[in-house]
């Protein structure tokens, strides 16, 4: 898949209008279904995100399909181009999940934050071709049923500051967020990222994202995400 490296460094996101075909995609929306349904046995990785969000972890664990796919095959072809490494290491994947109507956004935040337990420091540098997440679209996402918005260009500058907005700060399962994200970030500037079922978006770990709630009545929000990284990077196990 062609992807513009350039870009994705100054910007630290890009969004594709495909990473699997429909066949593809329909085999992952079953899968899904049977997990939210909770068919699937995964009872302890099945959670809420700051107690309030769906969040199946590692579903990649529990069922074939999220194992092995053209997404996911797609997205290691694309990282290799990213972090400029030439065997992307998979990381972890989950399911967050928006209902129709469902009242919670997922607050602006800087993935790197969760590498330590409440939070990771303040200041720190966030690390370059290191560790970058995919979100695939399940559904037709736009500003309506909760697709990403990004912030271009923070990534390149030091972690900001980062609070335990939602959970208990012991809890994995905690949703941090950004302290004062109106001030921290010029949020008029946030992009954001409506896409088909099977389009994904990529990010750096150090850019700042958010999904808003559903307001939709009907749609439902079925994201897949998952994480790549560059196994050098992975061995040096940074302290945060
Ligand atoms: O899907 C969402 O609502 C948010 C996903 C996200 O922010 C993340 O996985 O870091």
């Amino acid at each position: 898949m062609i992807c513009d490296a350039a870009k994705f460094r100054e910007d630290g996101f890009l969004a594709f209008e495909r990473i699997a075909d429909p066949d593809a995609i329909a085999d992952l929306r079953d899968a899904y279904d049977r997990f939210l349904l909770g068919e699937v046995d995964c009872s302890k990785n099945d959670r809420q995100l700051g107690r309030v969000t769906r969040q199946i972890m590692v579903p990649s664990r529990y069922h074939p399909v999220f194992a092995c796919n053209q997404a996911l095959e797609n997205a290691r072809e694309i990282s290799r181009a990213l972090l400029e490494v030439d065997d992307p290491e998979f990381v972890f994947d989950m399911l967050i999940y928006k209902p129709p109507g469902h009242p919670a956004a997922t607050l602006w935040h800087q993935d790197i934050s969760y590498a330590r337990m409440p939070f990771a420091r303040a200041g720190i540098r966030i690390p370059e071709n290191a560790i970058i997440q995919f979100w695939v679209a399940l559904d037709d996402v736009d500003e309506e049923n909760g697709c990403m918005y990004f912030i271009a260009g923070k990534h390149r500058e030091p972690l900001l500051q980062h609070y335990v907005a939602r959970g208990e700060p012991t809890d994995e399962a905690r949703m941090l967020a950004i302290v004062e994200p109106e001030k921290a970030l010029d949020l008029e500037s946030a992009v954001a990222c409506p896409l088909k079922a099977g389009g994904a978006t990529v990010h750096n770990y150090g850019t700042p994202h958010f999904t808003p709630p559903n307001r939709s009545s009907t749609r439902q929000r079925r994201a897949y995400i998952f994480n790549f990284a560059n196994p050098r990077w992975l061995k040096i196990k940074p302290e945060f």
